[in-house]
């Protein structure tokens, strides 16, 4: 591969580049009218501009996309995560048209788009699944007697969903029918498809993924597991590795698992097997996710493997250069988005210029962002300023290398949820490792949040103004001196 198009955006099309460009491999940048200025055009050997801000518009537009790649004899197109990262038609239309899609085949991509078809794939390997069905349920009859053996609460969850996207939680018997009518219609309207199915709910599980890499030579294997927790209505906050909970035997175990699901589906290039954790600690497989995930850093650092290099290898028809024996769990890493956010008030996206970005620095501190000191945030697509990511010999350094970090991150212009993070990490259930994905709901209150440079700022400003008035009153009206002068009233005045 000589030449490669990133079609994406910010902080992952520069990440990918960077990596392109170290292996002495071209980059071709597709930017949006709201991106002309964005660090990852500038960064590119070639930039080639989609159309107007809207996602729809531009990076969703894949006919543009494969045809700037064919007239600018690309060779590999990488999607990034998001946009067209898991449209297995995109991935389709690519390879059609001569070109190298950066990831894993169009048919492992729509088994796994679909939470049905990919239960029905691992179903012969024996992975453990959630109690449910795996058919999509049509009969409410049928459904009342799934749910009432499986027992309440119950879940019912879109086939075509992903991401906590068409998830109803149902208590009892008698909410289940007007429940399972909303979740068809939703599951129609948002995606297409009304197919859902029931499982048995758990309550408070912790989320644990599996980074998986294959090649084409059924070379599959596992990159131990990022704990994924701490999330905000379906949105990772902080992810790390390893999670504190894991035992090296149920590491083992659940690697095992999900190099199982990869094969299953014949996957190739980087992909994350989602688990649920339960209190007793037993694990259940929930679906595969076919991309580089934004989190990908903190398996990097603990496993010093360039992900976005090997999916590039695979992708060129390389075969892995390493075995499972070969990887062992190096220290810990943590990573922190930061969003242009505002956690005191709801985390209402807070947009603005960057009048002030200085990054923090230092040895185990990396920052993988997309933007510079006076760029304004586009609306258009997600907040996500930047992931701040960490790595020590322990958990507790890397810990208090993310707090160092955050302290030195300087932002200004816009409200981040960098105090957020701060909350997060000098919290005692965070430090104890004993929390689960209910963390923010269990444990957040706004009002704890270390003052923000803003809110200090307008503080210091009440404290002079009371200071001053204070002062005001302690000045002595001057006595009247007198004087010769005599006021002459005139008649007209
Ligand atoms: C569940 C569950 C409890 N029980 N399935 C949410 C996202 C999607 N990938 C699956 N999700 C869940 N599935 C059963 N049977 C709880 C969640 C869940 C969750 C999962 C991972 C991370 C955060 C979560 C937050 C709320 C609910």
């Amino acid at each position: 591969m000589k030449k490669i198009l990133v079609a994406n955006r910010g902080e992952i099309a520069l990440r990918i580049m960077r990596t392109i460009r170290r292996m002495g491999i071209r980059s071709v940048a597709v930017y949006s009218e709201a991106d002309r200025n964005s660090p990852h055009v500038f960064f590119a050997d070639e930039a080639v501009c989609l159309g107007p801000a809207p996602s729809t518009q531009s990076y969703l537009n894949a006919d543009k996309i494969i045809a700037f790649a064919n007239e600018l004899g690309v060779d590999g197109i990488h999607p990034g995560y998001g946009f067209l990262s898991e449209n297995a038609e995109f991935a389709k239309l690519t390879e059609k048209a001569g070109i190298i899609f950066i990831g894993p085949g169009p048919d492992a991509m729509r088994i796994m788009g679909s939470k049905l078809a990919a239960k029905e794939c691992v179903k012969k390997y024996g992975i453990p699944m959630v109690p449910g069905t795996d058919k999509a349920i049509e009969d409410i009859d049928v459904a009342k007697k799934i749910a009432a053996e499986i027992g309440y609460p119950v879940l019912i969850k879109a086939s075509a969903g992903g991401g906590g996207k068409g998830m109803r939680i149902v208590e009892k018997a008698t909410d289940l029918e007007e429940q399972m009518q909303r979740a068809v219609s939703e599951a129609r309207s948002s995606f297409g498809d009304g197919s859902v199915f029931i499982e048995k709910y758990i309550s408070s599980p912790r989320h644990i993924e599996i980074q998986v890499l294959a090649d084409n030579y059924g070379n599959t294997i596992h990159l131990f597991e990022r704990e994924c927790s701490i999330q905000r209505r379906h949105q990772k906050v902080v992810e790390e590795s390893p999670s504190s909970v894991l035992t090296p035997e149920l590491r083992k175990k659940m690697g095992e698992a999900a190099v199982m699901v990869a094969t299953s589906c014949n996957y190739r290039s980087t992909g994350t097997v989602e688990f649920l954790l339960d209190d007793k600690l037993n694990f259940y497989f929930l679906e595969m996710n076919t991309r580089l995930q934004v989190e990908h850093p903190v398996t990097e650092m603990i496993t010093g493997i360039d992900l976005v290099e090997e999916q590039i290898k695979i992708a060129r028809g390389e075969k892995l250069g390493f075995t499972q024996d070969d990887l062992s769990v190096n220290g810990h890493s943590l990573e922190l988005r930061v969003y242009a956010e505002d956690p005191s008030n709801d985390f209402l996206p807070s947009t603005g210029t960057l009048t002030k970005y200085i990054r923090p620095q230092g040895e185990g501190i990396r920052v993988d962002d997309g933007y510079e000191e006076g760029m304004t945030i586009p609306v258009y697509y997600d907040p996500m300023i930047a992931k701040l990511v960490t790595h020590g010999k322990d958990r507790a350094s890397a810990i208090q290398k993310m707090k160092e970090a955050i302290r030195n991150y300087k932002i200004e212009g816009v409200i981040t949820t960098l105090s957020f993070g701060l909350f997060v990490l000098e919290h005692d259930a965070f430090l104890s490792g004993k929390f689960d994905t209910q963390f923010i709901e269990k444990h957040y209150i706004p009002s704890k949040l270390a003052p923000t440079q803003k809110q200090n700022a307008e503080l210091a400003a009440i404290i002079a103004l009371k200071y001053w008035l204070d002062k005001q009153k302690e000045i002595k009206p001057v006595e009247a001196t007198p004087t010769n002068w005599t006021i002459r009233l005139t008649e007209n005045n």
